[in-house]
């Protein structure tokens, strides 16, 4: 794949094949990339330009690495082209969301089947209509991890969309009256949380032929709280990064039998 004007390096990345695994772990927060790094042997900072920061480590003696994409679509989807421009295969976003379905609450961990596509990126690949789906093994690998911890899981639909403040702030947006129909919907139809970046995952990741998958942290339900239920908080997203990387460990294993 052509490297956009720069010579020799991805051009919002900066590396180039050689410096990321095939497999990688993506968040959001370039904070987290540490976190996650550290369950890595060997690892080693590679490079750090704008939002996205880059460790290289092993995990089962394969080399692997974490990025983050910064907040939405857009540069989720430059992350994992440039990524993809240096050999990596397969993907797990391991993130953050506000639970939608009363039975996800704070703390719990939602693994994305699909994403609702209320964002603008995928609407530049893709017709519409064509549905932002998770890949199926790393679903099932991050099932599998999710079994391992004492944390409470969820697998379904994630909603994606632009707008932090319309989904927290609807109100104060001239649109507000189709965010709230919307959201509603989506809840009526079994959203489970919502968050940013999964739907341009997704729709990249069907587009270039590799294998993407998506991990939440839930830090709170704003159903749940209008209703006037018990909302608890939780911002603590080590769970979610152990499950990612024994997901991430699971699916090595499997390649190397295949
Ligand atoms: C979850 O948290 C961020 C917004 O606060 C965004 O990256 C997301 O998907």
């Amino acid at each position: 794949m052509a490297v956009v004007y720069a010579k020799n390096e991805e051009f919002h990345l900066k590396i180039k094949e050689g410096d990321v695994g095939k497999y990688v772990i993506l968040c959001g927060d370039p904070g987290r990339c540490e976190k996650v790094a550290k369950y890595f042997d060997d690892a080693r900072f590679v490079n750090s330009n704008r939002e996205f920061t880059i460790y290289t480590g092993y995990l089962n003696g394969e080399m692997v690495s974490v990025c983050s994409t910064g907040i939405g679509g857009p540069s989720a989807a430059i992350a994992l082209e440039e990524l993809i421009h240096c050999g990596a295969h397969t993907f797990i976003r391991v993130g953050t969301s506000g639970g939608m379905a009363l039975e996800v609450m704070g703390g719990d961990l939602v693994i994305g089947t699909g994403a609702i596509r209320m964002e603008g990126t995928t609407r530049e690949y893709a017709p519409i209509e064509y549905p932002a789906v998770a890949d199926f093994h790393v679903v099932q690998a991050l099932v599998e991890a999710a079994a391992k911890f004492p944390v409470r899981s969820h697998v379904g639909v994630l909603q994606c969309k632009d707008s932090f403040y319309g989904q927290h702030d609807p109100e104060t947006m001239p649109v507000g009256y189709e965010l709230k129909d919307k959201w509603d919907a989506w809840i009526k139809c079994g959203a489970l949380a919502s968050e940013m970046e999964s739907a341009a995952l997704f729709i990249v990741g069907s587009i270039r032929k590799v294998r993407v998958g998506s991990i939440m942290t839930v830090f709170a339900n704003q159903t749940r709280r209008a209703m006037g239920l018990d909302d608890p908080q939780n911002y603590d997203t080590e769970a979610g990064i152990q499950v990612t990387v024994e997901a991430i460990r699971i699916l090595i294993e499997k390649d190397r039998q295949a």
